[in-house]
């Protein structure tokens, strides 16, 4: 009975607060720019914990007139900009988003955005309800810092 009982108790703190997302951002961010930027950019990662693969159809981003997920092509020396229709999410995979590579590309702000805001992002997705993701707007130094060891500058 104690045994049965203890089990209960893991189990119950183990369960999440809500049903998991099929869709999880691990370290997403929006890269903080001038206050008078038309266009912004959010890297990170888009991960799909679930047996099936997700297939994201969509991105809407509050306060943005459009948002729209891009892929950097290098071609015969120029980079442009693709407008992806569609961006497949592997079964328990990630997609990686990164300068050069893959973003979600976001126009127009209805207003300056600065580093601590957070900006709701809506994933429509293939047979699935939209999942929202809150991303937080980052200084490019200060999200770089993350990834290295600690600066000392206490001399
Ligand atoms: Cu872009």
């Amino acid at each position: 009975m104690i045994a049965r009982l203890a089990l209960t108790g893991l189990l119950a703190t183990a369960l999440p607060a809500q049903a998991a997302e099929p869709l999880r951002a691990e370290r997403l961010w929006v890269r903080e720019a001038p206050p008078v930027a038309k266009v912004l950019a959010a890297y990170g990662r888009l991960c799909n914990d679930t047996d099936a693969d997700i297939v994201i159809e969509g991105v809407a981003a509050e306060g943005f007139a459009r948002a729209e997920v891009h892929r950097t092509v290098e071609k015969d020396g120029r980079t442009s900009m693709r407008h992806l229709r569609s961006l497949t999410v592997s079964a328990n995979d990630c997609v990686a988003l990164e300068p050069g590579g893959l973003h979600v590309m976001l126009f127009d702000p209805a207003g300056p955005l600065r580093a601590g805001d957070t900006v709701s992002f809506i994933f429509s997705l293939a047979g699935r309800d939209p999942v929202t993701l809150a991303v937080p707007v980052e200084r490019q130094q200060d999200h770089h810092d993350h990834h290295q060891h600690g600066h000392g500058h206490e001399h």
